[in-house]
């Protein structure tokens, strides 16, 4: 029976083991209340303001992505480097950091963040298609080096029932076109508090809400310094705004530069980190 390993998170040998071994792990305790309140706060006014229909797919579609990815009755929110002061400590939490260094750094001098999102699914939102975050470097065939890591902090219990995230344990390592058996597919189970983590090759999706509750998760993924961010954070983060974020941060979000990618006119340092 296909199960996500679950560590804690003062044992990052044990992460990085189960990680590299089944392609995910779940870790226990990562965030307490007090940085949970601090997410919803932050957050609220805009996931007040936002729309759970399927709009998004519109956007999606006419780039040229699928009609259907997003199912309904979700909330996705993004850019939230911009949006929560609280979501910046998470960018750099040694959890994150300790297996980024591990697994992406064997293949870049850097690494920086992917994407970030709330995603808060609601009751009667449907499965999402499985799918990995290595889609878009589909040129690369596999087996690939490691690209990204990726991340869902639980900001409410995930269950079986409200739409805790589908993962394919060990699928980080299939062909391309193997297709999960319904017995393969996993729901993450797991505690508000808790972080999901997964790798670029591991097949994954949203799972369907059939409770009268709504899930709300944070995702936050990374990848090699010399690869495209699935998110424009030049945009999202733009410099005016960099420069006021601690310096781990603004390199993160990839204001330096990797060998000599990246190079620009515009200084991102702040005043203080002058020479
Ligand atoms: O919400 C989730 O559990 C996963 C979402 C996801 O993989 C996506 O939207 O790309």
């Amino acid at each position: 029976m296909a199960s996500i390993p679950v560590c804690s998170k003062d044992s990052p040998a044990e992460v990085l083991a189960a990680l590299e071994r089944e392609g995910c792990v779940v870790v226990r305790g990562v965030i307490d209340q007090a940085q949970r309140d601090a997410i919803a706060r932050e957050l609220g006014p805009y996931l007040e303001t936002t729309d759970a229909g399927t709009s998004l797919n519109k956007k999606y579609e006419a780039e040229g992505g699928p009609a259907d990815f997003y199912p309904g009755n979700t909330k996705r929110i993004t850019a939230l480097v911009a949006k929560s002061e609280t979501f910046r400590t998470f960018v750099t939490h040694p959890l994150m950091t300790s297996v980024c260094d591990a697994l992406l750094k064997p293949n870049s001098r850097t690494y920086q963040v992917h994407a970030t999102a709330a995603l808060v699914i609601g009751p009667g939102a449907t499965e999402q298609m499985l799918h990995r975050e290595e889609d878009p470097f589909q040129f690369f065939k596999v087996p690939r080096p490691n690209m990204i890591v990726a991340s869902m902090w639980a900001m409410t219990d995930f269950t079986e029932a409200n739409g805790g995230t589908h993962i394919v344990p060990g699928s980080h390592r299939w062909p391309q076109d193997r297709v999960a058996r319904p017995d393969e597919v996993v729901a993450a189970a797991m505690p508000a508090g808790s972080v999901l983590l997964w790798m670029g090759g591991t097949l994954h999706g949203a799972g369907a809400n059939r409770v009268d509750q709504w899930r709300y998760g944070v995702f936050l993924s990374y990848s090699l310094g010399w690869l495209r961010q699935e998110e424009n954070q030049f945009i999202d983060v733009p410099p005016h705004l960099a420069r006021t974020l601690p310096k781990p941060v603004r390199d993160l979000c990839g204001y330096r530069m990797h060998l000599g990618l990246g190079y620009s006119d515009v200084p991102p340092k702040s005043a203080q980190d002058e020479p």
